[in-house]
C-alpha cells in the first residue's frame, strides 16, 4: 500500500464510531447524510461489513415518513452548531436536525452491492430506499416530477451563491423570533476566510428555528417557507437514486417495482430537461417555487445533471462547452462555482470538491467523455497525493482548504486510487 493509501484507511478508521464515520473530528462530530454516502463507497475497498453498516446506521436515522435527515446525533459531542437542542427534532430512537440531503445512499447502497455481491443486503436495503425515494416524491415535489429542499445545508452546497437571491428575498427577524446564536465553525482565522458569511449564517439559522416552531410540519412548511428550492443537484442525483434503484429491484427479479422506479427517473428527467435547462449559460440550474424563477449562477451542481444522465445529447454539446471554457480553464479541476464574486477559498464558492468531482467524473464517463473524466480524476488524485485529505482545494494554487483528514476526502481517494 502507499503512504497516502494507508492514511486513507486511518483516516476513515479514525473518524469511525460505533456504526458510523464522522465527516471530521475538528469540524462535524456526528453522522452527517451524504458523507456516509461517499464514505461507504471508499469503505467498500477495504472493510465491506463497516461499508454495509455506515449504510444501515443512516437509514436507522431515518424518520417514520421516509425523510432521512442530514445529521443524526447519535452520540454526545462538542463544538458543532447547531445541535440536537437547536434542531429538537428526530426520532424516538435518535435526534436528528430537521432537513435532509441529497439522496445519495441510494448510489452508494448499489455500488456497496455490487462489491459485495451480498444479496440479503439488497434484500434488506430495498423497502428502505424505496420508502426514502417516495418521500420525496410523495413530500417533496409539486409536480410529481422535480423535488425541492427548504434549507441551504440540505443541498450539500450551503453558501453556492444560487442560493443568495432567495435569502435576501426575506429578512431573517420575520421567520424568526429570535436571532441570537454563536458560530462554532471558525476555529481559526484562516477558517474564517474558508467558510460561509456571517449575513449567511443569520439566514440558515432563522430557517431553522421557523421550522423548529412549526415542528417539522412539512405541509405548514410548505406554506410559510421562503426558501422552497428544486435544487439541480439534489434533483440529479435523485434522478439517479431513481434508476439505481430501478436496477436493484431488477437484480432481485421484482420487474414491477424496477418499472415503477423506472418511469420515475424519467418522469423526473423530463421535468429537469423542460425547466432547469439554461440554454445561455449552457448547464442546468436550480429553481425558486417561491418567486417562480431560474437561480441562473454558473455552478458545478448544473454539470452534475451527468451523474442522472439528464442532459439530452444535444444540451450535453453545450454543457461539455461550457465545462471546458469555464470550468477546466483552472490549474486544478474542478471549480465549485464561476463566476462574479467567485472566491477560490472560500467553502462552495470557488473552491475544489473531491465529491463533486467524484460525481461529475462518473457522469461524464456515462456520456463517453472519458478525457474529461480522466483530467478530473488526475487532478484530484494530485490534490490528495499533494496536500492531503483536505475539506476542499483551491482550484488555481491547489492549496488544501477547510478540514484535514477529512472522511470522504479519504473514502473517494480509496475509490480513485484502487
Ligand atoms: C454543515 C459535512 C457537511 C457536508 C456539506 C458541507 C458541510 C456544513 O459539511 O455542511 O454544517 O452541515 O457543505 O456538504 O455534508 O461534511
Amino acid at each position: 500500500m502507499t503512504d497516502r493509501r494507508e492514511q486513507a484507511v486511518a483516516i476513515l478508521r479514525e473518524n469511525r464510531h460505533e456504526g458510523y464515520t464522522i465527516p471530521s473530528s475538528t469540524l462535524y462530530p456526528y453522522q452527517w447524510n451524504w458523507d456516509s454516502a461517499f464514505i461507504a463507497v471508499g469503505l467498500a475497498h477495504v472493510d465491506e461489513a463497516a461499508a454495509k453498516q455506515e449504510l444501515r446506521t443512516l437509514l436507522d436515522a431515518m424518520w417514520p415518513n421516509g425523510m432521512v435527515p442530514q445529521i443524526a446525533f447519535w452520540a454526545d459531542a462538542e463544538g458543532y452548531f447547531p445541535g440536537p437542542d437547536e434542531w429538537e427534532a428526530g426520532t424516538d430512537e435518535v435526534a436528528t436536525s430537521g432537513i435532509t440531503q441529497p439522496p445519495m445512499l441510494v448510489p452508494a447502497a448499489r455500488r456497496v452491492y455490487e462489491v459485495t455481491s451480498d444479496d440479503a443486503f439488497r434484500d434488506e436495503m430495498l423497502p428502505l430506499l424505496d420508502q426514502h425515494l417516495s418521500w420525496w416524491v410523495d413530500e417533496r415535489s409539486f409536480d410529481g416530477d422535480t423535488v425541492y429542499v427548504r434549507h441551504p445545508w440540505a443541498t450539500g452546497m450551503d453558501d453556492s451563491p444560487a442560493w443568495v437571491p432567495v435569502l435576501e428575498s426575506f429578512d431573517p427577524a420575520d421567520i424568526a423570533t429570535n436571532l441570537d446564536y454563536a458560530r462554532k465553525d471558525r476555529k481559526s482565522a484562516d477558517l474564517s476566510e474558508q467558510r460561509p458569511t456571517d449575513w449567511d449564517y443569520d439566514r440558515y439559522v432563522a430557517l431553522v428555528r421557523q421550522g423548529k416552531a412549526l415542528d417539522w410540519d412539512e405541509s405548514r412548511l410548505r406554506e410559510v417557507c421562503p426558501f422552497l428550492v428544486e435544487d439541480v443537484l439534489t434533483n440529479s442525483i435523485f434522478v439517479r437514486a431513481c434508476d439505481d434503484l430501478a436496477a436493484l429491484y431488477a437484480g432481485a427479479g421484482d420487474e414491477a417495482k424496477a418499472d415503477e422506479w423506472r418511469r420515475q427517473a424519467e418522469h423526473s428527467r423530463a421535468g429537469m430537461r423542460e425547466r432547469l435547462w439554461d440554454e445561455e449559460l449552457g448547464t442546468f440550474v436550480s429553481y425558486d417555487r417561491v418567486n417562480d424563477r431560474k437561480l441562473r449562477v454558473n455552478s458545478v451542481a448544473g454539470l452534475v445533471s451527468v451523474f442522472g444522465e439528464v442532459p439530452t445529447n444535444e444540451q450535453f454539446g453545450r454543457l461539455r462547452e461550457n465545462l471546458r471554457e469555464n470550468f477546466l480553464d483552472y490549474d486544478y479541476a474542478c471549480p465549485s462555482y464561476v463566476g462574479p464574486d467567485m472566491d477560490y477559498d472560500r467553502y462552495w464558492r470557488g473552491p475544489a470538491w473531491m465529491n463533486v468531482n467524484w460525481l461529475l467524473a462518473d457522469g461524464l464517463r456515462r456520456y463517453g467523455a472519458v478525457d474529461t473524466a480522466d483530467r478530473i480524476e488526475e487532478d484530484s488524485l494530485e490534490l490528495l497525493e499533494e496536500e492531503g485529505f483536505r475539506e476542499y482545494f483551491n482550484p488555481e494554487t491547489g492549496a488544501g482548504r477547510g478540514s484535514d483528514r477529512f472522511s470522504w476526502s479519504a473514502a473517494l481517494y480509496l475509490d480513485w486510487a484502487s
